[in-house]
């Protein structure tokens, strides 16, 4: 674990002392993540290609023998408690949705999970689309994991934090934020295919490219438990269907092209961007994994935002502002990433020209007169670990 890593457990081991009155068993933590590309495309059981970013939540556990479960956080929420007979689907709003709904989904599985005290203690925005509800579930997936003796597997745990998500806090997401923030490690990107569910590392160093990944959170908070996103999901759903198809993933574009006549309008622009997306994400895995340089990235990314913009729907001015600024100031690359209605375009600049970028996105917010976007760096960090005693395996000391 890093310096920073060891002192920020050190910070929730004091939290939870004060909180609790004794120690906590165990500090585990997970990281947000930044999607590079392969937007929309996890629920349609295509390709995705996210890194996990410097920024984590951590939890801070200790079991408790009376069936309760307590949890409190660092952060702005209100402390929360329940006894754990009672977990159930709509019993609690908030971020304590996410502690519990991952307690909950081990229960379903059969397992018996003691009560606990919770302190959790979160550097990942909340609201920015950077994960910040996966990366407290794939934390507090890991503590229960092993305070219950379960000894899932991580590809198991990506589905339970995913059910926590759909069923406990009502967000009809797919597998991509989990399986950023359990299954990467620090310098890689995630090649992941969600239908197989199949995944791959993938090199991913800015720093020696003199490139820096910047994140222009737009303030603009977004949420997957409204119905925008389960109303994209539906439009895929049904263009599958007239398509005759079980998923989007299975029919390419020159397919698509021919059965345009199939599909409303809507529908077909719709599934155009899943399918092109698709074939973006194998094109950008393709272009590292021989050794093309990251700076090359930029028309892929410019294609993938506009095919969000026009034919997906789910950008906003605000995200099409941070993206046009960041190019004309001269990133390399740009586009929105996550969900969107929101959220944090990802920008790919050389290191030299990071400040200009970050003013010329600043500036030209003002001058829009929108509220002013946080502008920050982020490096593909390690996946979600134990924080006492278990370094990422590939790149120790990274996170
Ligand atoms: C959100 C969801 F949680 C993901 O599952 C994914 O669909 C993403 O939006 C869009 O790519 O982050």
């Amino acid at each position: 674990m890093s310096a920073s890593g060891v002192e920020a457990a050190a910070a929730v081991t004091e939290l939870f002392t004060a909180a609790y009155g004794r120690p906590p068993s165990g500090i585990w933590s997970a990281p947000g993540r930044v999607n590079l590309i392969g937007e929309h495309t996890d629920y349609n059981l295509g390709f995705v290609f996210p890194l996990a970013i410097n920024r984590r939540a951590r939890v801070a556990v200790s079991p408790r023998g009376d069936g309760l479960l307590r949890m409190a956080t660092s952060g702005t929420g209100e402390p929360a408690e329940i006894r754990t007979v009672d977990l159930a689907p709509g019993r609690l709003e908030g971020w304590s949705r996410y502690v519990a709904g991952v307690h909950w989904a081990f229960g379903l599985r059969g397992i018996e999970v003691p009560g606990m005290d919770v302190l959790l203690d979160s550097d990942v925005p909340v609201g920015a689309g950077l994960s910040s509800s996966a990366a407290i579930e794939c934390a507090v997936a890991l503590a229960v994991n092993e305070l219950s003796g379960a000894q899932l597997p991580p590809e198991e745990l990506v589905l339970l934090c995913q059910q926590a998500e759909n069923d406990f806090a009502g967000a009809p997401t797919g597998i991509l934020d989990q399986s950023a923030s359990l299954l990467c490690a620090a310098g890689h990107g995630l090649f992941l295919d969600c239908r197989s569910r199949e995944s791959r590392l993938v090199p991913l160093d800015f720093a020696a490219e003199d490139m820096v990944a910047l994140v222009i959170d737009t303030k603009v908070s977004h949420a997957h438990d409204s119905g925008g996103y389960a109303d994209r999901r539906r439009d895929c759903e049904r263009a599958a269907e007239a398509l005759g198809v079980g998923s989007l993933r299975e029919i390419g574009l020159p397919e698509l092209v021919l059965a345009a006549g199939q599909l409303d309008h809507q529908a077909y622009r719709r599934a155009r961007h899943v399918v092109s997306e698709n074939a973006r994400v194998e094109s950008v895995v393709g272009h590292l994994e021989t050794g093309k340089p990251i700076a090359k990235l930029g028309p892929v990314l410019a294609s993938s935002h506009e095919s969000l913009r026009d034919d997906f729907e789910v950008s906003c001015p605000e995200l099409d502002l941070a993206v046009e600024a960041a190019m004309a100031a001269g990133a390399a690359g740009a586009r929105m990433t996550g969900g969107g209605f929101g959220g944090s375009a990802l920008a790919l600049v050389r290191a030299a020209h990071a400040e200009r970028v970050e003013r010329a996105v600043i500036r030209a917010f003002a001058n829009a007169g929108f509220a002013p976007p946080e502008v920050f760096a982020v490096a593909p960090g390690a996946g979600a670990h134990r924080d006492s005693g278990n370094p990422d395996p590939l790149q120790p000391g990274r996170s």
